[in-house]
């Protein structure tokens, strides 16, 4: 019998190490540096196990010490990371921010040629979606190597044999690929999934410039059954069969770090989207999940790191209700 802990989501893709350097400016002049560890992936998976779900994060880290970092820092979320594999060949990928004092901050990649760059179809196991229920994948993973795309797409093709829901953010990453392979890539995920979650640059991006109303159905045509756009400090819009709602956003009065806000958006929305046992056709459950993605992903901009200003539930709860806290 298998001892594989029971799943409400399973992700897949890749964590690095992150360096942020604790001062702004050029990289060129920064001595000193913090250390955590992100990835689109795990920062979703982070959200969703405060939250109270059960989460499998599934991907390849390096045989090395931020292999190390990375798993224990996950486990200790409470994510199950039994199935991640190590690799002695290949090692753990590792990111640094630039913060610039102003807007998004710059990021520098070092992952070519990681462990999980290496992923293909034929690695992806039965084991990996066993008593799961929803699986959400991203777009960077099919950005980080020749076979790494099909990996996802077989995924995904299988989570829908299994009967699961599937989630889509697209995460374009331009710094990772041409623009061509990009788009024709992730156009060609949208049919596999039940949720697509682009922000309006990335729906511009992918299908040219519309009217922001024109988006949703375009999608939903392409074969998603739910959209959410993600329309930044405007908050977000929801799509399903031929009505939308619009969520208002919450204002944020300091922003000091946008990287991860869209994961944080995620797992708002796909915790909603959980908690109402995969209904989203009431308008109200749809709103209702719009409106806790667009809360953690303020409250996510007001923390620097990418995952580490994710509520619990109770602090959702008591923030959302506008409940005080007692400090001291
Ligand atoms: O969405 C935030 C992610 O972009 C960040 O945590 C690192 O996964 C990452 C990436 O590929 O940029």
């Amino acid at each position: 019998m298998s001892s594989l802990r029971e799943a409400d989501v399973v992700t897949i893709g890749e964590s690095m190490v992150l360096m942020q350097p604790m001062s702004e400016g050029s990289l060129a002049y920064a001595p000193l540096f913090t250390r955590s560890i992100a990835g689109a992936e795990s920062n979703v998976s982070i959200g969703l196990s405060r939250l109270g779900f059960k989460v499998r994060w599934i991907s390849r880290l390096g045989a090395d010490p931020f292999g190390d970092v990375i798993l224990s820092t996950l486990a200790g979320e409470g994510i199950d990371v039994s199935l991640v594999e190590r690799d002695a060949a290949y090692p753990t990928a590792i990111y640094f921010k630039e913060f610039k004092g102003y807007g998004d901050p710059n990021v520098y990649y070092y992952r070519k040629g990681s462990a999980v760059s290496r992923l293909t179809p034929r690695d992806v196991e039965a084991s990996w979606l066993q008593g799961a229920k929803h699986l959400h994948v991203t777009g960077i993973t099919p950005a980080l190597g020749p076979e790494t795309g099909d990996a996802v797409k077989e995924l995904m093709k299988q989570a829908r044999q299994h009967g699961m829901t599937i989630s889509f953010d697209p995460n374009l990453r331009r710094k990772l690929w041409g623009e061509e392979e990009a788009r024709a890539t992730l156009l060609s995920l949208i049919p596999l999934c039940d949720i697509f979650l682009p922000g309006i640059e990335e729906a511009e991006f992918l299908v040219g410039e519309k009217a922001e109303t024109e988006y949703g159905p375009h999608f939903l045509k392409l074969g998603a059954k739910v959209v959410v756009l993600k329309l930044g400090e405007r908050g977000s819009m929801g799509f399903i069969g031929d009505h939308s709602v619009t969520a208002a956003p919450f204002p944020v009065t300091r922003i000091v770090d946008t990287v991860g806000a869209g994961d944080a958006f995620a797992a708002g929305f796909l915790s909603g989207f959980l908690d109402n046992g995969g209904d989203l056709e009431h308008d109200d459950h749809l709103l209702k999940a719009l409106e806790r993605a667009n809360f953690m992903g303020s409250l996510a901009t007001q923390y620097k790191g990418d995952w580490e200003g994710l509520p619990k539930r109770d602090e959702l709860d008591r923030l959302l209700s506008g409940g005080k806290e007692i400090t001291r």
